[in-house]
This record gives structure tokens, C-alpha cells and sequence, in this order.
């Protein structure tokens, strides 16, 4: 079992489609163990694209990310990240295969509905920048009713 970071991004809380993408996340048979509301700031945004700092649409997907809420994800399955990549698709919307996430649902390359962590040692690391241990359900220990 590994875990990867998920973003539903500002265009898709604006557009009110948290349910919809969930539900295929869910279908998907990833099993969410984290997950909250946050507003970015302009500098946590920034930290967190940096890798991107030099490319012509850094300052408009800083800009972007920080227009609304964003939902930040845990996601827990085998193989993680590259399956959440397959169900998102490509980057462009129109490049990502059909039934995919973005094919679906994202109307540009950077309005593209949702983030995935693009290697494990990257999960790891967003999946620290956005949460701490202790927010993070452990799903296969004892029932706590018990
Ligand atoms: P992905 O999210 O598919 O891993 P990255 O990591 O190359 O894509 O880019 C990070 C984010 O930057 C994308 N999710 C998208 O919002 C934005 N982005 C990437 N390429 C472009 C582009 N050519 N024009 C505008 N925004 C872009």
C-alpha cells in the first residue's frame, strides 16, 4: 500500500464539483486518509510550485491556486501515484485520454481540476508539506468503538 497527495484545485471547488470528483476517486478504489479545506497563501503556493519558479505560467498558477479553497488530499492505494495519474490524465485536457478526470472536467492546462504528486519520493514530501502524522487516519488498526 503507498500514499499520494491529491489537490482538488480552486476551479474545481468554485465549480462545485468536490462530489463528482470524489465519487470517481472513490469508484477508482482509492481510500482517502486525509483530507481538508485550506485557503493558499501566496507564499505557501509558491513553496509549493517551486520547482516550477522559472516557467513563463509560474506567477498565474500562484495567482490561480490562491483564488479559493483548495481541498488537499491523502490517498491511499497500491501503486499510488502513478494510478492517480492515470485516472487525472495529461496535464492539457484535451491531451488526457478518455474518461479521465481532466478529460472530464478541466477546461485549460492550468484550470485542470486536480493535483497528483508526480514520483513517491514527491508524494512523501507534499503529502508532509500539507499534512503531519497525526492528521492522517489509520485505516487497518482495531475499531476505536470497541
Ligand atoms: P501536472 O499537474 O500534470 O503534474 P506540472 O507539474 O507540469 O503538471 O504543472 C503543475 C501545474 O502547473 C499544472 N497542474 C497546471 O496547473 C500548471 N501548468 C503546467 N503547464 C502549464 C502551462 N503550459 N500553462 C499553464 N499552466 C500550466
Amino acid at each position: 500500500m503507498s500514499r499520494t497527495l491529491a489537490i482538488l484545485k480552486p476551479d474545481c471547488v468554485r465549480r462545485n464539483l468536490i462530489g463528482d470528483v470524489v465519487a470517481r476517486i472513490q469508484k477508482a478504489n482509492f481510500k482517502i486518509v486525509g483530507m481538508k479545506m485550506i485557503r493558499l497563501s501566496k507564499e505557501t503556493a509558491g513553496e509549493f510550485y517551486a520547482v516550477h519558479r522559472e516557467r513563463p505560467f509560474y506567477n498565474d498558477l500562484v495567482h490561480f491556486m490562491t483564488s479559493g479553497a483548495c481541498v488537499p488530499m491523502v490517498l491511499e492505494k497500491e501503486n499510488a501515484f502513478e494510478e492517480f495519474r492515470r485516472l487525472i490524465g495529461a496535464t492539457d485536457p484535451k491531451e488526457a485520454q478518455a474518461g479521465t478526470i481532466r478529460r472530464d472536467f478541466a477546461e485549460s492546462k492550468q484550470e485542470n481540476i486536480v493535483h497528483g504528486s508526480d514520483s513517491p519520493d514527491n508524494a512523501g514530501r507534499e503529502i508532509s508539506f500539507f499534512f503531519s502524522e497525526r492528521e492522517l487516519v489509520e485505516l487497518y488498526s482495531e475499531d476505536v468503538r470497541k
